[in-house]
């Protein structure tokens, strides 16, 4: 009950952002205890920005996802890079994470100055991956990430094995300000169910595809029924932007669109705790991340300010 919460409770945002796949989704699905956001290997993977809530009694603390910043080659990346940017000055901290199992790059080193520019908030340097780097290497990795700018609050972690998740967490909740719970207690997204259902079929269409046609996927979910108590059928479209791009998601015979299928409805199935028949269909909407209309059936629309 929100009237029960003590004087010196804390809530607010915590933007993360950083380059693609340095470990952005991965660290906020394990604070949050669920996967609001997918994770794949493969770059470019969180395309909107995606809210993980963790409510405990001392802090609601509203993470947000952001796309990885990157230089755009179409308008949906465009629209990616926006989304993130938008999230630093609504914020009450920023996470910038990096990746340690490599150098900085030319990325990291434009978003350590966007946020030099624009960050009115504590920003902590998070460097990520360490169980990557071995021991010898730590030091001249790290002074490598902290001549980006002068942070200073970092922390290096594991998202992934956990090293130093907990002090980080305390880290961020020291840094908030005092207020309410913004979301009732046991809400731990702003995502729909449809839209992570969409989105537990593009994680296994990334898992399973390679080179540019899993970036050229998008998944929408065109019906969603409870046939049984205990049963639910969803019906999904797989979007590609090329006739071409279809032959591969279908694969000799339908064999790899049966496989993302398995896949992902066992990861439904898990996320909705029923028995989900999942019925997949692939689509040619062509070159859509180049199409404004396109984009904007899709939802990857940046709102008029
Ligand atoms: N070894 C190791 N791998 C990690 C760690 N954190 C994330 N990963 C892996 O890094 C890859 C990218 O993780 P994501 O969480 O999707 O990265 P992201 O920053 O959200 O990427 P975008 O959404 O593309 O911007 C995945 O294969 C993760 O399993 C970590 O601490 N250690
Ligand atoms: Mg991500």
């Amino acid at each position: 009950m929100p009237g029960d919460l003590p004087p010196d409770y804390r809530s607010g945002y915590v933007a993360v952002v950083g380059k693609p796949n340095v470990g952005k989704s991965t660290l906020i699905n394990a604070y949050v205890g669920q996967k609001v956001s997918i994770i794949s290997e493969k770059p470019q993977t969180t395309r909107r920005r995606v809210l993980g809530i963790r409510t405990t009694r001392e802090a609601q603390i509203i993470f947000v996802d952001t796309p990885g910043i990157h230089h755009p080659l179409h308008k949906l990346g465009e629209y990616m890079v926006e989304t993130a940017v938008r999230t630093i000055p609504d914020a009450d901290v920023v996470l910038f994470m990096v990746d340690l199992s490599e150098p900085p790059s030319k990325e990291d080193h434009e978003i350590a100055a966007l946020l030099q520019e624009t960050a009115q908030v504590p920003v902590i340097l998070v460097l990520n991956k360490v169980d990557l780097l071995p021991p010898s290497e730590v030091n001249d990795r790290t002074s490598g990430y902290f001549a980006l700018g002068d942070f200073q609050h970092r922390m290096m972690i594991s998202a992934t094995s956990g090293d130093n998740r907990d002090r980080l967490l305390s880290m961020v909740i020291e840094r908030l300000p005092h207020g309410p719970q913004y979301f009732p207690a046991d809400q731990f997204t702003d995502q729909s169910e449809r839209t992570i259902a969409a989105e537990l079929v593009r994680e296994q269409a990334l898992r399973f595809l390679q080179q540019e046609v899993p970036h050229s996927i998008n998944v929408a979910i065109d019906e969603w029924k409870r046939r049984r108590s205990d049963l639910i059928y969803i019906g999904a479209t797989i979007y590609v932007e090329k006739e071409s791009q279809k032959g591969i998601v279908i694969g000799a015979g339908g064999s790899m669109l049966k496989r993302i299928g398995q896949a992902a409805r066992a990861e439904l199935e898990r996320f909705v705790g029923h028995q989900v028949f999942l019925d997949l269909w692939v689509k040619v909407q062509e070159r859509w991340r180049r199409d404004e209309s396109a984009l904007r059936y899709f939802g990857y629309t940046v709102p008029k300010e």
